[in-house]
């Protein structure tokens, strides 16, 4: 049998973030690539929707209304999932049935005024808001002495679950640090330990040294499929100077993120000419009182879709009894992204 290749052989990748193991069967993915399939008619939406309860001026289903705003406005979710006030308490019947309380707070964000356009039609100034939005919530929440974890994203496009096209995002702040941030605290904790540095930014020198997974970057960040990538396109931007949350962001940094989140989006809409779909949020430390000089502030991004605008990649069958699994490898899907033109397909279009 000829040496390994990664290209060519099944094989399983690490996460070192969150210590999970992913199956990579590239073998499968020498189908052949049809690309896309069908173009879908882009749909057409008006710049005020008098249906929208996210445009200004509009009421929303708890009957307020909101305020008439020029760039982002945060309101307190009417259907929030967490709540401020919950009785002391909880259930544990010997280990195995356990509740625990927990409390919290959920706040929805406009990202823009205007109700037809998406983050990567929206100009660099108009994301740095929505970045300075991120910058602030993260500091009130997180100085509330019951929030000790914020939770910062966006749930973009219907298959992702969105309710809404209006360009918006959600923030959930709650008591107890969640699984996912949890796994990678304790994992950035044990390579601090261990090596004296960021996991991250020893896994981004790599990454720059390989370039093969890289898709954009700027003075600032860098965008990667990352090395254990589960979904098809997922990409991961990394802050190149080592800061634990956003607030430690200066202005130009704020800038620049505002700047690869727009650069990083275009290419996903370029990508099967449409509005992209994904669920995309912030990591960073959790606002416990506690320093986590092991965080490194980084944004995951997790698009569904796998071979055309409608086909998606569905984890089931093994990836929910054994683990997750993907075909095309996460080399080939940064050079997919990394060959698109930087320039909205909307735009070179007309
Ligand atoms: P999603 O599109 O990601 O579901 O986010 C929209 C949120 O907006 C959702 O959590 C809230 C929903 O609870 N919402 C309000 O707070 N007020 C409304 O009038 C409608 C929707
Ligand atoms: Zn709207």
């Amino acid at each position: 049998m000829s040496s390994f290749d990664p290209a060519q052989h099944p094989h399983r990748r690490l996460n070192p973030l969150t210590g999970d193991w992913i199956l990579v069967s590239p073998h499968r993915a020498l189908r052949p690539w049809q690309g896309q399939q069908e173009k879908p008619e882009p749909e057409v939406r008006p710049a005020h929707d008098p249906g929208c309860y996210l445009c200004p001026g509009n009421t929303r289903a708890n009957g307020l209304t909101n305020p008439d705003y020029q760039n982002t406005f945060v309101f307190e979710n009417d259907f929030a999932a967490l709540q401020p006030e919950a009785p002391d308490g909880g259930l544990d019947l010997g280990g195995l049935l356990r509740a625990e309380r927990e409390t919290g707070r959920c706040r929805v964000i406009c990202f823009s005024p205007r109700h037809d356009l998406t983050l990567p039609e929206m100009d660099v100034a108009g994301i740095r808001a929505v970045v300075d939005l991120w910058v602030d919530e993260f500091q009130t929440l997180g100085a509330d002495p019951e929030i000790n974890y914020v939770q910062i994203f966006e749930n973009k496009g219907t298959m992702m679950g969105c309710s809404n096209p209006h360009p918006h995002g959600q923030i959930w702040a709650q008591r107890t640090v969640p699984v996912e941030p949890a796994k990678e605290t304790t994992q950035q904790a044990a390579y601090l330990a261990q090596h004296g540095r960021s996991l991250l930014a020893d896994y981004l020198d790599l990454e720059l040294q390989e370039q093969k997974r890289l898709v954009v970057q700027n003075e600032h960040f860098v965008v990667v499929v990352p090395f254990w990538a589960t979904w098809p396109f997922e990409t991961l931007v990394i802050a190149r100077r080592h800061v634990t949350s956003i607030e430690q962001l200066t202005d130009e940094e704020r800038t620049g993120l505002a700047d690869i989140i727009r650069q990083l989006t275009i290419r996903y809409d370029n990508l099967f000419q449409i509005s992209f779909p994904y669920s995309a949020g912030l990591h960073q430390r959790p606002t416990d009182g506690q320093e986590h000089p092991e965080w490194h502030l980084h944004m995951h991004f997790y698009p569904p879709l796998l071979r055309s605008a409608s086909v998606r990649k569905f984890m089931v069958g093994y990836e929910m009894l054994g683990n997750s699994q993907r075909d095309i490898t996460p080399e080939w899907a940064a050079e997919k992204l990394r060959s698109l033109p930087d320039v909205h397909y909307k735009k070179a279009d007309s």
